[in-house]
C-alpha cells in the first residue's frame, strides 16, 4: 500500500480528470495527462523514431522559411511559444526572429526549466521569461512582453492537433485575445494522408509511442497510488476518418480490477481507455478554422508532399 499522497485529495485536478474519466461509459483521460516529465521525454524520443515523420518533415519546412518569416513579421520583439522551447525548432526561429524577449508556456514545469537553463546558455542576450500554465485555459503573458510592440506567438510540434475540433477553434480565439491586435501566430499544423503513413507514425515499429501511452499507468500508480498492471494492457491506433483523427487508446488484454485513488474501476477484455486524439487538417479546414477565431491567413508554407503545414495567422 503506497502513502497518501496530496494527489488523492478529492480537489486535486489529476485525480479528479482521471477518476471521471475512468469512471465514464467510455473510459478516456485528456491527453494532456499523458505529459509528465517521463512523457514529455518519451515524447521528445517518439520525434528521433523513423515512423514519426511529423517532426522531421516540419523542421524541413522551418530551414526554408524562417528568413521569409522574420521578413514580413519584422525583427526583435516578443515571441511567445505554446510549448517548453525544448526543440531545436525554437532555434531556428530565434536564430530568424532575433526577439529580444522568449516567453515559454509549458503545463510540465520541471522539463520546461531544463531547457530554459539549455537556451539562456545558447542565447546570453536574450530574456527568458517562462509560464507554468496549462495552455488549454485562458493565460496571462508577462507585462513585458504585452508592452512590446511586435509580438509573436508559436506553437509548433502539430500540438493543436489534440484540440477536438470546436476547442481547437476556442483556443485560437483565446490566443488572438492574449497576443492583442496586430501579434502574428505562427501555428503549426500535420495534414489528412494516406492512412498507412498516418497509423504508422503512431504505432511505430521501436515500440516507443507503445512506452510514451502506458506511460500513463505508470503515472497513474506513482501519484495516485493506482495498481495498474502495465503489461495488462496495450497500445493501439486508429485513423478515425470521420473525425480526421488519429486516436490512440490503452486496451485491456483481459476482465482484471484496478484500484484508482480508493476507487475500484472494472475492465473488461478488450475494453479501450481512448488517451489521444491527433486531428489532422487540410489548408483549408485550418484556414475556415482561424477565420472563424478571427485571424487572417497571411501566408501558408508546406514540405513537397504537403504532409505538414505552417500557418502564420495575423490579429
Ligand atoms: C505532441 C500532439 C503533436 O499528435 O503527433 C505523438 C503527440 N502522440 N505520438 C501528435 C503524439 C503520439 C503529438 N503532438
Amino acid at each position: 500500500m503506497q502513502a497518501a499522497c496530496k494527489k488523492d485529495m478529492p480537489d486535486d485536478p489529476f485525480a479528479q480528470d482521471v477518476l471521471a474519466g475512468l469512471t465514464a461509459k467510455h473510459k478516456w483521460i485528456s491527453s494532456k495527462w499523458l505529459y509528465d516529465q517521463a512523457g514529455s521525454q518519451l515524447f521528445e524520443d517518439i520525434t528521433q523514431t523513423e515512423d514519426y515523420y511529423p517532426t522531421r518533415t516540419e523542421a524541413a519546412i522551418f530551414r526554408t522559411m524562417m528568413g521569409e518569416l522574420a521578413e514580413i513579421t519584422g525583427i526583435g520583439g516578443g515571441v511567445a511559444e505554446y510549448g517548453s522551447g525544448a526543440s531545436v525548432k525554437t532555434r531556428l526561429l530565434l536564430d530568424a526572429v532575433k526577439p529580444q524577449l522568449y516567453v515559454p508556456l509549458d503545463i510540465a514545469g520541471e522539463f520546461m526549466e531544463e531547457a530554459v537553463a539549455e537556451l539562456s546558455d545558447a542565447y546570453p542576450d536574450l530574456a527568458i521569461a517562462p509560464v507554468v500554465a496549462d495552455f488549454t485555459q485562458p493565460v496571462t503573458l508577462p507585462d513585458a512582453f504585452n508592452r512590446l510592440e511586435r509580438r509573436l506567438g508559436f506553437f509548433p510540434g502539430s500540438t493543436i492537433g489534440n484540440f477536438e475540433a470546436g476547442k481547437a477553434g476556442e483556443f485560437l480565439t483565446r490566443v488572438h485575445t492574449t497576443l492583442g491586435d496586430g501579434a502574428y501566430f505562427l501555428v503549426c499544423a500535420d495534414l489528412v494522408k494516406d492512412r498507412d503513413v498516418l497509423r504508422r507514425a503512431y504505432d511505430d515499429s521501436d515500440g516507443v509511442t507503445a512506452a510514451f501511452n502506458l506511460n500513463l499507468l505508470t503515472r497513474f500508480n506513482r501519484e495516485l497510488g493506482a495498481d495498474f498492471d502495465e503489461t495488462a494492457f496495450h497500445h493501439e491506433a486508429v485513423w478515425n476518418e470521420d473525425r480526421s483523427r488519429i486516436e490512440m487508446h490503452l486496451v485491456s488484454d483481459k476482465d482484471q480490477t484496478v484500484h484508482v485513488a480508493g476507487q475500484d474501476i472494472d475492465f473488461a477484455e478488450g475494453e479501450h481507455i481512448h488517451t489521444e486524439n491527433s486531428h489532422k487538417y487540410t489548408p483549408d479546414t485550418m484556414r475556415d478554422m482561424a477565420e472563424g477565431a478571427g485571424w487572417t491567413v497571411e501566408k501558408v508554407w508546406t514540405d513537397e508532399r504537403d504532409w505538414f503545414g505552417v500557418f502564420l495567422l495575423k490579429a
